[in-house]
């Protein structure tokens, strides 16, 4: 049998790669998180949710997919926003400043934000429905009075390493599941740090929430895609369906 005209053009396109499905033929495979993954569970804490001195929108809803997927890693690193008081990233730190300006310190620009996180303060703790009994190390970040941190590997200078890929690298690690607050800033820093660092680094979208200045979300995507950094939903991971 001979095709017909109009199927030998649809035959055409199929060979041309023009025709696309319209649906994926499945779906990609699950992740199975390994030995060699790390979670890394940014900034979950008090100052970042309803009622804390910085709060992101929806910041609380990551908590149950956190809790969720936490089984499935060996792996979980923890970090912890830590600032002084009269930290330098605070706009009360700065006379004539409010929150969500800019400065420039001796590193470069810093956004500046309302007083948070301050070192053993009720803000500063970890939201106490986190349940990450397995969690292995927690790290702060953000103490030292003159030098921000959004990422977990290294502060604002872009000099200070706080030890998390040493550790990381020391203990067999090689991918990181990067969850937390906020995706914009400590979330997608910390994805980026991993990937100059040499890690291969996974966002866990459904497991963040932004903070969102001035399109800095969007940018923050871009970004993180660029380096390739790869985003994906908790329901990606095997066996952590809600
Ligand atoms: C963060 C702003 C200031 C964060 C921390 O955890 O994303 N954002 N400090
Ligand atoms: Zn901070």
């Amino acid at each position: 049998m001979t095709a017909s005209p109009a199927r030998r053009t649809l035959l055409r396109a199929a060979a041309a790669g023009l025709l696309v499905p319209a649906l994926p033929l499945r779906a990609a495979a699950p992740l199975r998180p390994g030995p060699r993954d790390a979670l890394i569970v940014v900034d979950v804490q008090n100052c970042f949710v309803d009622g804390g001195t910085l709060p992101v929108k929806g910041g609380a809803e990551v908590v149950p997919v956190i809790n969720r997927i936490a089984p499935a890693f060996a792996n979980i690193v923890v970090t912890q926003d830590w600032h002084t008081a009269g930290h330098a990233s605070f706009a009360s730190a700065h006379g004539g400043k409010k929150p969500f300006e800019t400065t420039t310190l001796r590193y470069g620009t810093q956004v500046l934000w309302p007083d948070h996180c301050v070192q053993g303060t009720e803000d500063a703790a970890l939201r106490g429905d986190l349940r990450l009994p397995t969690a292995q190390l927690i790290v702060r970040k953000g103490f030292h009075a003159d030098v921000d941190s959004y990422s977990a590997f290294e502060e604002a200078d872009r000099r200070t390493r706080t030890g998390l890929a040493g550790y990381l690298k020391e203990r067999g690690v090689t991918t990181v599941y990067v969850t937390g607050l906020a995706t914009d800033f400590c979330v997608a820093w910390t994805a980026l740090d991993a990937r100059r660092l040499g890690f291969a680094a996974f966002v866990v979208e459904d497991a963040t929430r932004a903070i969102d200045l001035d399109g800095s979300l969007a940018a923050a995507w871009k970004r993180m895609a660029a380096a390739g950094v790869k985003r994906i939903r908790s329901a990606d991971i095997a066996g952590t369906a809600s």
